[in-house]
């Protein structure tokens, strides 16, 4: 490093230039020079394949000489850096997003074709990194994206998850889980870095003990499990900046079992040995159910405890008095998963660092902040205190005096109103007793986030009222974002090219607001053809797809409509299907001469259930039943058409976006916290047709309500309309198509009738009440469908409106916000 002169320093951080060179005869032969020595293939003879892993480590080259000099000028630099803790992260590919980031991609393709291959036949190659479940893992792949592009220093900290989110397989219509063993073939992306590990402790027993008359807890683990570090470098986009995703993987310890090789038990010690891989080897794959595992729990503590440990060896590397460290570190915690970080900060405060109580919770209380993603307070982790104390005693402890000392101070705020005491203890007693995930995070955290407007007012007013009267000030809203980067620039670089061509600069990739600029285009009619032209060209894409996965042919005439996202009873993929049976009815019922009026439709469902959610399963296996009979009805033809897209992920997305006409968001009213495949439509000039949920009530507010289709009912009235329950009448059309199901039309008719009952019985997610607002909504979006101009002029300010939804607004709101954390970009134009 340079020493203590800083003004040499900052000449040479100017001088310094890529060692790699980007010129396409460099390139080629960097990707040859991989072919040879890391793939270890005649570079006179690869395949595709080895093509692609040799063109990756090309890139990863690159990628590690910035993220060394990244890492070198924050160090330099010494900003407050925000660590960004997550379970999840659904990167999906990277050799697509890293090339363009870098700014490279136009050489590569060239150093390619030279080679005689063809950049977009490599990149489909990569399989995807799925290491999340849904919207909260994508979200946080998609801020990392920002944070790096607008010069954030952070970090992000996860779980190197051996097996990502399973594969859906479709065998007669039902959902089958496969591994998803992602490792397979290696990660060109990830550097292991064998130097940097930390034991992890669990189990065991904790002892009082007296130090020259000071009391001091000893904790004797039972277990110790390394944890390995891989780095993941994240590329901003227009920048030199690329900052690390530093993922965790367990490792035998050789303190593991010591025991067991004294009595001379080596074989057993060796397989328990290597049981301490399991910890990082299995996502779990239900999204929002809290089952209270204790392998579950271990991942948490695990990934925690590792990245706080490097947390503060980082800040210990220049810095000795604690006192600093609010000025240094701010944690940020997505959702609750990763609320154990406060217990072990607390931990290694106290019991290692020997600050003493007050301070240790000082400095906690100064660095947390906390994201909360859940609609539903049954949704948020409890964990029992049996368990909790037997994996980690002293954190039980320690969560025990953080209650008790806030209970205390709260009875000084509020009186003894034990309802409300008992309402917010981070203790639950019952049955079993259990601690409130939520409740600790809030507690420490300075400020507290929801992910929409409605979300966040939802937080106040329900869900953590009496913290919010407590607290007011800590309570904060964040809409959630997506990144443009990914969600046009990668995904629809046709959009991207058009966009740049009219508003005259590629400034709106760094800079989203300018978007804005196409609005005074949206009616001309060059915009309006070249703008259908791209949907076209997307369409086509999409359509070969569909008909490679399910052989169904569909005409690109049709209106692309899309339903794509986890499969959840509150997501209402039932009402689109119950949807689509009224309009098949109504074309069946209807005189062949009137079929010329319909407006043909292409609809597409695709989504994952969680492998133990029966009802969602069900509505998979309904899908696949009345796409059958849709599908081979000679009378519909191409006037409708079904097709379920099997494991939908990210990669799939970025096709199937692109390609949507329509797409839907059906969450019954004050379910959906925000959602953010919406924004993803919205940005890819797609309508929406939605009920006013989460983030489509801002979406509303910045396109206007004439260029989507809303319908539904709204968040204060749900409360009502299910309190009258069974009492109000389904609509006769909503009974007809039940009975189609029940009547065994579609088969499987005894495996359907739960499905049925649910919505005929007490309907909790509104499917009858909705049912004839939804299809006023579909009869609406037909009919725009009907007039190519005004459809592409709502396609076109979808896109001009979408500019809010960018994470690099959502990023920069936190920073500022929330976070305290300023830029640090390494000097040089990118
Ligand atoms: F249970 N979300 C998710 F609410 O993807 F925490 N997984 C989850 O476990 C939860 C929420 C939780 C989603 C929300 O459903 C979605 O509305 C939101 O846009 C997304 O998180 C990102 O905030």
């Amino acid at each position: 490093t340079f020493g203590s002169d800083g003004a040499k320093a900052e000449r040479m951080f100017a001088l310094m230039d890529g060692f790699l060179k980007n010129d396409s005869i460099s390139l080629q032969k960097d990707i040859l020079h991989h072919v040879e020595y890391t793939v270890a293939r005649s570079r006179f003879s690869f395949d595709d394949f080895e093509a692609y892993q040799a063109l990756a480590h090309s890139v990863r080259d690159r990628l590690i000489e910035r993220s060394h000099d990244t890492q070198l000028y924050f160090k330099r630099k010494d900003p407050k850096r925000v660590y960004f803790l997550s379970l999840e992260f659904l990167m999906g590919r990277s050799l697509s997003n890293s090339v363009i980031n870098l700014g490279i991609r136009d050489q590569y393709a060239d150093a390619l074709s030279q080679l005689g291959f063809e950049f977009e036949v490599l990149a489909e190659q990569e399989g995807d990194a799925a290491l999340g479940n849904g919207g909260l893992a994508r979200l946080s792949a998609c801020q990392m994206d920002s944070m790096a592009t607008l010069d954030y220093p952070a970090w992000g900290y996860g779980l190197r998850y051996e097996y990502g989110l399973f594969r859906q397989v479709i065998l007669d219509g039902f959902q089958h889980e496969q591994p998803d063993f992602w490792l397979n073939f290696g990660n060109p992306w990830e550097t292991e870095r064998v130097h940097v590990t930390y034991p992890v402790k669990f189990y065991g027993v904790v002892e009082e003990e007296n130090l020259n008359g000071e009391k001091r807890n000893i904790w004797t683990p039972g277990e110790v499990v390394e944890a390995v570090a891989y780095d993941n470098p994240i590329p901003g986009y227009g920048t030199r900046n690329t900052i690390t995703l530093r993922l965790w993987a367990g490792k035998p310890s050789d303190q593991h079992d010591m025991e067991a090789y004294n009595t001379g038990d080596y074989i057993n010690a060796v397989v328990s040995r290597q049981k301490a891989e399991n910890i990082s080897s299995v996502l779990y794959p239900d999204d929002r159910s809290f089952q209270g595992k204790e392998l579950r729990l271990k991942q948490q503590y695990f990934f925690v405890s590792a990245s706080i440990q490097d947390i503060i060896r980082r800040f210990k590397d220049g810095h000795t008095n604690f006192d600093e460290f609010p000025e240094k570190v701010a944690l940020q915690l997505n959702d609750t998963h990763p609320s154990l970080a406060i217990a072990e900060v607390m931990r290694v405060l106290v019991d290692e660092e020997n600050l003493g109580w007050n301070k240790a919770w000082d400095i906690a209380c100064k660095i947390f902040s906390f994201t909360i993603h859940a609609v539903i307070a049954e949704g948020l982790e409890k964990i029992p205190v049996d368990l909790l104390g037997s994996l980690l005693p002293r954190h039980l402890q320690i969560i025990y005096d953080i209650n008790f000392k806030f209970v205390e101070e709260l009875k000084k705020r509020i009186g003894l109103d034990y309802n409300r005491l008992s309402r917010m203890s981070i203790v639950e007693e019952g049955s079993t007793k259990t601690i409130r995930m939520a409740n600790l995070a809030i507690v420490c955290s300075h400020t507290v986030n929801g992910v929409s407007n409605v979300h966040s007012e939802l937080l106040k007013t329900k869900l953590f009222k009496d913290f919010y009267e407590l607290w007011p000030e800590k309570f904060q809203c964040k809409t959630n974002g997506v990144t443009q980067r990914r969600w046009i620039v990668v995904s629809n670089p046709s959009l991207c090219a058009l966009i740049s061509k009219w508003l005259g600069t590629e400034a709106w990739i760094r800079d989203v607001d300018l978007l804005t600029g196409l609005r005074e285009y949206a009616a001309d009619a060059d915009l309006q053809q070249e703008w259908m032209m791209v949907k076209k060209v997307n369409k086509m894409r999409l359509a070969e797809y569909i008909e490679a996965m399910s052989g169904v042919k569909v005409s690109l005439d049709a209106m692309f409509d899309v339903q794509t996202k986890r499969i959840h009873e509150y997501k209402r993929q039932l009402l689109n299907i119950l949807g689509i049976i009224h309009r098949y009815d109504c074309i069946k019922n209807m005189e062949k001469s009137q079929r010329n009026k319909v407006v043909p439709r292409v609809c597409i469902i695709g989504g994952k259930a969680a492998p133990g959610y029966e009802i969602a399963k069900k509505i998979i296996k309904l899908c696949h039943a009345v796409a059958e009979k849709i599908n081979n009805d000679d009378d519909v033809g191409d006037l409708l058409k079904l097709v379920f897209i099997p494991d939908y992920n990210v990669s799939v997305a970025e096709l199937v976006i692109p390609g949507a006409d329509l797409s839907q968001h059906l969450s019954t009213a004050g379910h959906e916290a925000s959602g953010t495949g919406s924004m993803k439509f919205l940005m890819n000039g797609c309508l929406l047709l939605a009920t006013e949920d989460g983030s489509t009530v801002e979406i509303v507010e910045e396109i206007g309500a004439d260029n989507l289709f809303l319908f539904g009912a709204k968040i204060d009235e749900v409360p009502k309309l299910r309190e009258e329950g069974s009492a109000h009448k389904m609509p006769l059309q909503c009974a007809r198509v039940l009975r189609m199901v029940r009547d065994g039309h579609f088969g499987f008719k005894d495996y359907f009738e739960s499905l049925c009952d649910k919505v005929e019985d007490n309907d909790f997610y509104l499917l009858g009440s909705d049912f004839e607002s939804y299809l006023e909504a579909q009869a609406a979006a037909d009919k725009a469908f009907a007039d190519p101009q005004k459809w592409t002029q709502m396609s076109i300010l979808s896109t001009a409106g979408s500019g809010r939804f960018s994470s690099d607004r959502t990023i920069r709101d936190y920073a500022e916000k929330t976070w305290g954390v300023e830029p640090c970009r390494f000097p040089s134009d990118g």
